[in-house]
């Protein structure tokens, strides 16, 4: 079985974007992959969190991954804090990461913006974390949307420089994106991607919202004054955006369902009725599970152990390959 490792930060309510472009395939991938998924409360905290929140969302996404079909049984579902070995391969890896290439990551411009000198480092050196996250558990595959294509870039090109200068350690991943809903747009600005921290409410569809909020919000998205109904990104990004979402609710492709309809009101109605009913179970599932939170703690702590297990023997080789003495 191929190994596969993917994350998701406990920054906020997870949103239809993050279901359609990564939960949903890790649900699939655990059944004929060898599964790790962790959540990153470590590049949680690169911009300002107040701390008891952090601590309950931690907890909470952990509930709705589970909501959302990840079976911690089939799967290892983990924080990443609780295993120390990210920290420490982070390091390292900034010993082989260069200030140039991190400089180009487009995450860290939009999200410095034009604050940078007084951005915090960690939210410069993020994507070496995440390149700890996926070297340390020998992935090859990291299934994610498409925002994370360049850090996977990155992970790929520290992996193999390390490789070269060190001698082989680690496995180079391959990033892999769904073939439809990579890129989720804002209902409200639908040049700018669904995201759990743009401030931008009526614009993001929630995993847990209610029905009659999620019909409200499609029925608001943002359009065109046209009517025609046709696949096209560039030109009419609000309508593409709704085509897309109800192809992979369906498993469609974009181009055919738009051949269905002529006006938009038709479209944006099937598209609720379509997000309600793709995300009713998780959201039914989590009422239930979020009544005995302590169940989850004890699968975090199973998990954060089958973990640290594959962890600690990757960090180990790579302590050794870099030249770093062994205490015993
Ligand atoms: P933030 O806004 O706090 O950066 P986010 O909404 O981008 O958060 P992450 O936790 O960073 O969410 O991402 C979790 C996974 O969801 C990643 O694999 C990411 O690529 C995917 N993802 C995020 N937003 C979208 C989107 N709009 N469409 C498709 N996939 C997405
Ligand atoms: N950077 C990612 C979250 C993330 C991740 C990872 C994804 C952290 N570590 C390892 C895949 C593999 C994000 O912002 N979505």
């Amino acid at each position: 079985m191929a190994r596969v490792l993917s994350g998701i930060q406990p920054t906020g309510d997870i949103h239809l974007g993050n279901y359609l472009g990564a939960v949903r395939g890790w649900v699939e991938d655990q059944h004929t992959q060898d599964s790790y998924f962790c959540v990153v409360d470590l590049h949680a905290i690169t911009v300002p969190r107040d701390p008891a929140e952090l601590r309950a969302k931690t907890l909470e996404l952990t509930l709705l991954l589970v909501a959302a079909g990840l079976d911690p049984e089939v799967c290892t579902l983990f924080v990443q804090s609780h295993v120390h070995q990210h920290a420490e391969l982070s390091w390292i890896l900034e010993c082989v990461a260069s200030m140039g290439e991190l400089r180009r990551m487009t995450q860290f411009k939009e999200k410095s913006s034009d604050a940078e000198e007084s951005a915090r480092v960690g939210l410069f050196t993020y994507p070496v974390l995440q390149a700890a996250d996926i070297l340390l558990y020998d992935a090859e595959r990291v299934p994610v949307g498409e925002d994370q294509r360049q850090h996977l870039e990155l992970c790929r090109d520290i992996a193999l420089r390390f490789n070269h200068r060190y001698g082989d350690t680690f496995v180079v991943p391959d990033a892999t994106l769904p073939k439809v809903g990579a890129r989720i747009m804002d209902l409200q600005r639908p040049t700018a991607k669904m995201s759990k921290s743009a401030d931008s409410p009526q614009g993001t569809v929630l995993v847990l919202d209610e029905p009659a909020v999620i019909e409200r919000k499609l029925k608001r998205a943002v359009t065109d004054t046209a009517t025609e109904v046709t696949f096209d990104p560039d030109k009419k990004p609000g309508v593409a955006n709704l085509l897309q979402i109800l192809a992979a609710a369906t498993g469609r492709q974009p181009a055919d369902v738009a051949e269905g309809y002529s006006q938009y009101g038709p479209l944006k109605a099937d598209t609720a009725a379509a997000v309600v009913e793709l995300l009713r179970p998780v959201r039914e599932r989590y009422a239930e599970l979020a009544s005995d939170p302590e169940a989850v703690r004890s699968t975090l702590r199973q998990g954060a152990e089958k973990a640290e297990a594959v962890a600690s023997g990757t960090l180990a080789r790579a302590r050794t390959a870099i030249g770093l003495l062994s205490r015993s």
